[in-house]
Order: C-alpha cells, then sequence, then structure tokens
C-alpha cells in the first residue's frame, strides 16, 4: 500500500532525491535550504576546485541538508495527514526550496569530480551529485513549476475516490479491501475501473513532469531522468540494468510456473469467458487492485490437502486485534532481536486509522521527523494479515532509520534503496505457524504434510510481486529515455504488463486512460524498482540470519523471532546507513557482496516441484 519510506508525498519525492535515501523514507528527502544568504555562500566558497574547498563544501551541504530536512519532513508530514488547498501550497513550497538547494549542491558537486578527495568524502560528493529523484531545472521558475506538478500528483492520488451508483464512495484502501474480498467479477471489474478514473487527470501533469526532470537531469550532466536513477547504486547505469536482467532471468521460470497454476485454477472458479485457459490473466481477478501481490486469492487456489488450515487475518479477529494491537505486535518482535522499544512519540504521533473526517495520503509509510528519535509511521491500517505485514514493512524502515541516526548526515539512508525496502520484509518472512503459536495466535502448528499450503501462500505475495516490482520502472525509465512517447503511455504500460506478469487489463483501454497513474509509486515519483531488490535482498537476509540463529530446518520453517545474535547482525548492517557501498553492507549480513536469486529459489524448491506437477497433471499450457 503505500509507501515511503516516507512515503510519498510530494515533497517527499521531490526531494528525496536529494539525498539518495531511500523513497518511503521522509527524512530522506532532504531539504535544503534555509536562508538565501547560506545559499550564496556555498556557491561562492566553492571556486576554487581542490581538495580543501571540496571538503568545506561538502560540509556546508551537509549541515544546511541536516537542518532543512527537519523543516521539510514537518511539512510533508502535515500536508500528508491533511490533504487541503494550503497544506499543498506548503508542500509545493518546501518542494520548490528543496529542490532548489539539492540541484544546486548537485550542480556544485559535479564540480569537484575530478578532485582527489578520501572515501568518506568522495562518496559524500558522489551523494550530493546523484541523490535527486526528481532535480528541477535551474531556471526558478521551471523548478516552481515542477514542485507545484509534483504537490498536485500527490494530491490527486490521495484524494482518489470512486463513487458507486448506490451513493457509496470509497477510497483507496477501501477499495483495495473490495478487491481483495470479493469473488463477484462484475464487483471487481467495477472497482478496478473505477479507482483508475482517479488517475485520467493526472497525465499532463505527468507528462510535463518528466519533460522538467529530464531537463533537471541534463543538467547535472546526466542523459535523462532513467540515467540519475540508476546511477544511485555503486555500479554503472547499465550494468545496473543488466543484473536486473540477470535476477529476473533466475526467478521467471519459478513464475512462470505459479503463474499457469494460478490461471488454472482461476479459470476453474470462473470459466473461460472471464478467466481463460490460455494468454494473460486479466487482472481484476487476483486480489489485488494492481495484481501485484495474489495472497488474497490464497483461499480459492489453496490445494486441498495442504493447506494449513488457518488464516492470520481471521486469527486477528478472533483474538481481539485492534490497528494498535497489530503494531504493538510488531515491535514485540523487533524488541525480542534485541532492537529499543520504539519511543512514546511513535504511539502519540503516528497515524493508524484512516480519519472519516479528512483527505490523507493512506499509503502506507515510515518518517524520520527528527534524524534521531522522532520515527512515526502513517497508515490506515485495515485488519488483515496483508496489513500485519506491512506494519512490519513500516516498522522496518523506522528501526534502520534510528539504527543510522549516528552517521553523518549524508550517511542516514540505508545501504541502497532496496535495503531499506528488505529489512521489514525480512522480519516478516519470520511470521510462521511455530511464531504464531509462540504469541499465542495459533494452538497448533501444522506439520510438514501443509508446507506446500504456506509456501503457496508466500509465493503468492512475494513471487507474484516480482516481474511487477521490476516493470513499473521498465516502463518509467523508458518513458524518461524517450522511448516511449506520450501517446504511448498506457499502450507501453500494458505492453509491459503483459510481458513480466502475464496479466492483461479486464476492459479495452485506450490513451485517454493514464493506468500508471492509478499507482501510487507513480505520481508519487517514488522509484519502484527498489521494491524488487527487496524482494531479492529478504530471502538473502533471512537465511543468513537463521544460519546466524542456528536454524537446521527447512528455510521456510524458521523464524528469528528471540534471537538476540540474528538482532545483533542485523543492526550491524543496519547502523552502518549509507556508510559503505552496499555489496559491503551486504556482506555484514551474508557473507557475500553480490544479490542472488539463489536464496529465493531454495526456499521455494518444494513448491517449484509441487507446482511442476500440478501443471502437468492438469495437461496445462504454460506461458502467455
Ligand atoms: O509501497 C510500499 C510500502 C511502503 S514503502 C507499503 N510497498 C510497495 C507497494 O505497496 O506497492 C511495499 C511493497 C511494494
Ligand atoms: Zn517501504
Amino acid at each position: 500500500m503505500k509507501h515511503p519510506f516516507k512515503q510519498p508525498s510530494k515533497i517527499a519525492l521531490v526531494i528525496s532525491i536529494a539525498l539518495g535515501l531511500t523513497a518511503c523514507q521522509q527524512a530522506e528527502e532532504e531539504i535544503i535550504t534555509s536562508t538565501a544568504e547560506v545559499q550564496n555562500t556555498v556557491i561562492k566558497a566553492t571556486s576554487t576546485i581542490d581538495s580543501e574547498s571540496a571538503i568545506k563544501f561538502i560540509n556546508q551541504a551537509e549541515a544546511e541538508l541536516a537542518q532543512l530536512s527537519i523543516e521539510g519532513a514537518r511539512t510533508e508530514w502535515v500536508y500528508s495527514n491533511f490533504i487541503t488547498e494550503d497544506t499543498a501550497a506548503l508542500s509545493a513550497a518546501i518542494g520548490e526550496k528543496m529542490t532548489s538547494r539539492s540541484v544546486s549542491f548537485a550542480t556544485e558537486a559535479a564540480k569537484y569530480a575530478n578532485v582527489e578527495l578520501d572515501p568518506v568524502n568522495a562518496r559524500k560528493l558522489h551523494i550530493l551529485r546523484s541523490s535527486l529523484v526528481l532535480p528541477a531545472p535551474l531556471d526558478p521558475v521551471k523548478n516552481a513549476e515542477l514542485a507545484q506538478i509534483s504537490s498536485e500528483l500527490n494530491g490527486l492520488y490521495g484524494k482518489g475516490k470512486y463513487c458507486f451508483d448506490d451513493g457509496r464512495c470509497l477510497t483507496q484502501p477501501e477499495l483495495s479491501a473490495l478487491m481483495a474480498e470479493s469473488q463477484d467479477p462484475a464487483v471487481l471489474l467495477e472497482a478496478w475501473q473505477g479507482w483508475r478514473e482517479i488517475a485520467k487527470p493526472m497525465r499532463p501533469l505527468f507528462e510535463r513532469e518528466v519533460e522538467l526532470a529530464n531537463e533537471g537531469a541534463r543538467d547535472l550532466g546526466f542523459a535523462d531522468l532513467s540515467e540519475l536513477w540508476r546511477s544511485q547504486y555503486d555500479m554503472k547505469p547499465d550494468d545496473f540494468s543488466a543484473e536486473l536482467d540477470r535476477l529476473w532471468g533466475d526467478i521467471k521460470p519459478l513464475y512462470d510456473s505459479l503463474h499457469c497454476y494460478v490461471r488454472g485454477e482461476l479459470n476453474e472458479q470462473y470459466g473461460d469467458d472471464i478467466a481463460p485457459k490460455q494468454g494473460p490473466i486479466p487482472a481484476h481477478l487476483l486480489g489485488n487492485m494492481w495484481a501485484q501481490q495474489w495472497g488474497t486469492i490464497y483461499n480459492s487456489v489453496a490445494p486441498e490437502d495442504a493447506d494449513p488450515g488457518y488464516d492470520v487475518t481471521a486469527l486477528l479477529a478472533a483474538n481481539n486485534y485492534d490497528e494498535i494491537k497489530m503494531v504493538e505486535q510488531a515491535e514485540g518482535f523487533f524488541s525480542s532481536l534485541g532492537f529499543d522499544e520504539l519511543p512514546d512519540t511513535f504511539w502519540t504521533r503516528s497515524l493508524f486509522v484512516q480519519p472519516k473526517d479528512r483527505d490523507v495520503v493512506c499509503h502506507a509509510s515510515a518518517w524520520d521527523l527528527d534524524n534521531e528519535d522522532d520515527i512515526r509511521i502513517k497508515m490506515c491500517i485495515q485488519k488483515t494479515a496483508e496489513d500485519f505485514t506491512v506494519i512490519h514493512h513500516e516498522l522496518g524502515h523506522n528501526y534502520y532509520q534510528r539504527a543510522y541516526k549516528n552517521q553523518p548526515h549524508l550517511f542516514k539512508g540505508s545501504a541502497n534503496d532496496g535495503f531499506h525496502e528488505a529489512i521489514g520484509d525480512t522480519i516478516a518472512l519470520s511470521i510462521t505457524p511455530s511464531y504464531l503459536k509462540q504469541i499465542g495466535l495459533l494452538d497448533e502448528v501444522p506439520d510438514a504434510s501443509k508446507d506446500i499450503g504456506l509456501l503457496l501462500k508466500q509465493a503468492l505475495d512475494k513471487i507474484a510481486f516480482m516481474p511487477f516490482g521490476l516493470m513499473i520502472d521498465q516502463w518509467r525509465w523508458k518513458v524518461f529515455n524517450g522511448e516511449i512517447s506520450p501517446e504511448q503511455y498506457n499502450q507501453a504500460w500494458w505492453d509491459l504488463r503483459e510481458k513480466y506478469q502475464g496479466v492483461a487489463a479486464p476492459i479495452a483501454r485506450t490513451e485517454a486512460d493514464f493506468d500508471p497513474g492509478a499507482k501510487y509509486h507513480v505520481p508519487g515519483n517514488v522509484p519502484y524498482t527498489r521494491y524488487f531488490l527487496a524482494h531479492v535482498l529478504q530471502f538473502q537476509f533471512h537465511k543468513s540470519l537463521c544460519d546466524i540463529a542456528g536454524n537446521e530446518g527447512p528455510v521456510h520453517r524458521c523464524s528469528i523471532y528471540g534471537n538476540k545474535e540474528a538482532g545483533d547482525k542485523l543492526n550491524q548492517m543496519l547502523e552502518a546507513g549509507l556508510s559503505q557501498p552496499w555489496p559491503e553492507a551486504l556482506n555484514i549480513v551474508t557473507g557475500t557482496k553480490s544479490m542472488d536469486a539463489k536464496a529465493v529459489l531454495d526456499y521455494f524448491a518444494p513448491l517449484q516441484v509441487w507446482l511442476d506437477e500440478q501443471n502437468k497433471t492438469e495437461n496445462r499450457q504454460c506461458g502467455w
């Protein structure tokens, strides 16, 4: 659901940029500026290009960013919690300021590119230069226009609702709940189509946003915004793209087997007219507004003989879990690993329940308001298994933020943005039956014969997500570099949805639609590849932490709950923040410096065998 890592309000979007931090985190979006005086000083002071002036510039920029990040975070927090014309204007104003300062620092940083510096300052310089995700052109009029557009796009998403004929107007989380619960294809189709209406007015704004941000990226010496986004991974941009292809190539056979199985089951449930046996799966039948995670249709596709027979949503209800109790339980997991409890202000300042009386950005996010201890989440929690996992996801951001709080400001971030997204998910992989029993939610741990059901449930969320996690930025990068023109936005979107996910729009779409805008991270300008990376990394982390915890059984049954050694190791990586290239951070927990899909494939190996057997027995023709 929601993002932000800080989530993304517009400001955040604009700024996160600057610091390379992760999208979901508020704090990361930095800010800059405060007085015109300071701004001028920075530029003038650096007219001599030597290491001494470079270091002086870096220190000055870092100090200013640290100061401004707090102003920006507060403004964005208020905007996302109270979307009105006034808070939108404040958000646009701070976005404009932050972007102008970030761009100024990035421009200045480029001048020192050839100066020899110690590794710490060289890294800080690179961060200053390449961490923007929405760079504005140097022209202040264009900067103001970009800030305005970015704010407006966020507002359109946050305020989005669809009204049914009977007068019920549903917000995004409410429509998502409907998509997860209903099995009536007509209702699913209406919710699917209705939500996408909110995105139509975004199209001209998005088009102009791309134009301006591309110009900003070029002003900074990048070919386009795609190159800038891909330059944030301690490797050459094209090598990063190749790395993604490599990882996806390893995972695709498992995805294909899952796709084949699910398509066959849906065909049995809905029949040939609604869910054909061949070709891409209609996107409204997968239990999720974007067909990105399919766990909510588990009951429809579960194996009769291996269903573990429990459902976390039902267990939460049966045990009277409300939104706060869900968050407390997630906090308890981190505490069991040795992390300090969340501060009182987390509980008093976070948003856990969707307010009835105002528009808020409901997409879940985690925030760090003061770069120290004022960490919070903002989430319209639904009392479901899915949101129980998302709570762990968000807290992962908060614990990361707090762990790196003693780093210099420019290193207050994750090793790369995929790391920020992976921490809470790693913890959530430990929500196993034995953990549920330990915390009193489950009476009996299902025996090993039920493992296929458990693995299938997990794969419906994790494996189904992977091509989606990849395709969003495959689309955006092509939009940024001009391979996809505005006249092709929607068609190209669906071409990629089909290519990667094997899903199709359930009704004809045209260029009057702007379906990418119906996904939070597009109007929010939050890079999305981070989630694909996180889905690989979390399995590597889980496996390594389970090894540290002395796990000897199958890794899908391992829970690191209560293991301080695993917690310690994890904390070491979190504390390092962005201070080292990500392979070094990865090495701390896993003892390896490369991302590798093997941990994913090993985890799901028994499922892959089972899926292939099922598909063979049913004589299914896989592929689309
Ligand atoms: O946006 C998020 C998080 C906040 S960073 C809730 N996620 C993505 C999404 O909802 O699309 C987590 C998984 C993918
Ligand atoms: Zn996140």
